[in-house]
């Protein structure tokens, strides 16, 4: 791993307690990989100004030019309980951080998308590995978009929308590092404490109620998004009456 440009140091919380930061980086998620491998603590976060290879899901490109996004993972070391909620906390936390630094409020798509409008401001990317030792370490990825046009990225440009767009102001990406890991700090405690954080991701969720297109491995199934259940899984009505169960790790939405 290079040297970080810069570091921060958090004593007040427990995730984020030491940030490393970058200028460009393959993905921030492979340089957090790196320090879980060589040991780093439980709390550790990377956050980059842009990167050449940033990841979504199934091997999605993110897409972020300097300056434009909150390019941020951080190291969890969790009880094997709180694996599922991962995503659940990190989008409550990013909403959070969305109304504390810009007064807007954002929704979250089930189940890794907040958005504002339709339009996506923010993604979610939880991975995670269980060691020889038997023990899960998780890296949790955000791309938030503070100062992106989305008119320069022809791919999201009629779907992405960034606090810039929203608000017209310019937001700075250590703070928003710090905002965002401070309410993340915050819910994870929350969530290992064994509040209801599913109760509070129901409320933000907008997909409830809706009909929606689900692609599960080797199809798709379209239905009415009933709930999501202690795991955060989606429960689909399908038009024959049955209700799947649908884990977020294996499913894409298409509203
Ligand atoms: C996600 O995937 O939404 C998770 C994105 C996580 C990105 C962060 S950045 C820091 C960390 N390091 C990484 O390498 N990754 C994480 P998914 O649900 O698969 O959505 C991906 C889709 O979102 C793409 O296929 C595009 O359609 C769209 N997209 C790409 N860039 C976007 C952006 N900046 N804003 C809004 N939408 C975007």
């Amino acid at each position: 791993m290079d040297t970080p440009v810069w570091e921060r140091f958090d004593s007040a919380h427990t995730l984020g307690r030491h940030i490393n930061g970058y200028g460009t980086l393959v993905s921030t998620q492979d340089a957090a990989w790196a320090l879980a491998d060589a040991g780093a603590r439980h709390g550790t976060a990377v956050q980059a100004d842009t990167q050449t290879q940033g990841r979504g899901r199934f091997a999605r490109r993110w897409e972020a030019g300097p300056g434009d996004a909150l390019l941020l993972s951080v190291l969890v070391r969790p009880p094997l309980a709180v694996v599922p909620l991962l995503t659940v906390a990190t989008t409550l936390a990013v909403c959070d951080a969305v109304r504390a630094l810009a007064g807007v409020e954002a929704a979250v798509k089930w189940p890794n998308d907040v958005h504002v409008d339709g339009r996506k401001l923010a993604g979610v990317l939880a991975e995670g590995r269980t060691g020889t030792d038997g023990a899960t370490a998780c890296v949790i990825g955000i791309g938030l978009n503070l100062n992106l046009d989305p008119a320069a990225h022809p791919a999201i440009a009629e779907t992405a929308t960034s606090l810039r767009a929203l608000t017209s102001g310019y937001f700075e990406p250590a703070h928003a590092g710090a905002v965002v890991l401070a309410a993340l700090d915050g819910a994870y405690a929350a969530g290992v404490g064994g509040e209801d954080l599913v109760a509070r991701w129901r409320a933000a969720l907008d997909t409830l109620g809706k009909r929606v297109r689900v692609g599960v491995p080797g199809g798709a199934l379209a239905g009415i998004a009933e709930d999501v259940d202690r795991e955060g899984r989606l429960l689909l009505r399908t038009d024959d009456g049955r209700v799947h169960t649908l884990p977020a790790g294996d499913v894409t939405l298409a509203t």
